[in-house]
């Protein structure tokens, strides 16, 4: 009788030690939006002045990178892109859903980077650039900074250039160039005055006086503005607006006693803000 029970005492002990229960654990995690950091603009074209400065390129197109880190505490996996945008100071859009590019990710922290180009003739003007970031439940944060486009007086020859006038006879007056107009392109993005002055024309010793070249706005002198290239820059074409041209007439007259030769001077526009 005593062995009996010590037996079923014995399964009993061993069935208890063997045994084991489980239940499911389940957690729901929130997401959280991502959030972009500080923007850095670059370039910095003026780095001895606070804030960011951007030059434009005559007559072509500037870079301009914007970059910030954008930190998603569900891990940086879970942004899945982002984007930017250019605004004027009145807050109209410039350029907007620029693709960035994503790169560097650790952690819960990504670096989103964008590009886009300004024209040479884009307003000089305070703009605003935003990146955007947008994670696997379409929640977005944003952050955004400013840079100043800077202004650009620059102007080009784009036809008529070198002026000639070819050959003429001792006593010719007023002869147009034989490739006129000399075409002036505004290729900032400021709208501008021009002004001329020249130099004699020469050959060794021998000279003809700047004061016989003359400049006008059109290709007979009857009726036209024109000046003197002589004294001193002086004011031809006002205004010009950017993207604009001003094409200019040059005339010349050869005194007589002028010798056989091959004469050859210099005429300089410049240009300053209208
Ligand atoms: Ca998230
Ligand atoms: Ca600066």
């Amino acid at each position: 009788m005593n062995k009996y029970l010590f037996g079923v005492m014995f399964l009993t002990l061993m069935a208890t030690v063997a045994m084991a229960v489980d239940t499911n654990t389940t957690v729901t995690i929130n997401n959280a939006a991502p959030t972009v950091g500080t923007l850095s603009i670059y370039p910095d074209d003026d780095i001895g002045t606070a804030g960011v400065q951007v030059n434009p390129i005559q007559n072509s197109n500037k870079l301009v990178t914007a970059n910030a880190t954008v930190t998603d505490i569900n891990g940086y996996a879970d942004v899945s892109s982002c984007s930017g945008d250019v605004y004027w100071s009145n807050g109209t859009n410039k350029q907007t859903g620029i693709t960035g590019a994503l790169t560097g990710g650790s952690g819960n922290t990504v670096l989103c980077t964008i590009d886009f180009n300004m024209t040479y003739y884009d307003i000089y003007d305070n703009y605003t650039v935003n990146i955007t970031a947008t994670d696997a439940a379409a929640a977005t944060g944003m952050n955004y900074s400013t840079f100043e486009y800077q202004e650009l007086i620059a102007i080009a020859y784009t036809a008529g250039a070198p002026v000639t006038f070819g050959s003429l006879a001792v006593g010719t007056a007023n002869s147009t160039a034989t490739n006129a107009p000399l075409t002036v392109a505004d290729q900032g993005n400021v709208a501008l005055n021009l002004s001329w002055s020249g130099t004699d024309l020469v050959n060794a010793s021998y000279s003809i006086p700047v004061a016989n070249v003359i400049a006008a706005n059109q290709s007979s002198l009857s009726g036209a503005e024109y000046i003197v290239l002589a004294g001193g820059p002086q004011t031809l074409g006002t205004n010009i607006a950017v993207l604009g041209t001003y094409d200019s007439y040059d005339f010349i007259s050869i005194p007589t006693g002028t010798a056989p030769l091959l004469y050859t001077g210099t005429i300089v526009t410049a240009a300053i803000k209208a």
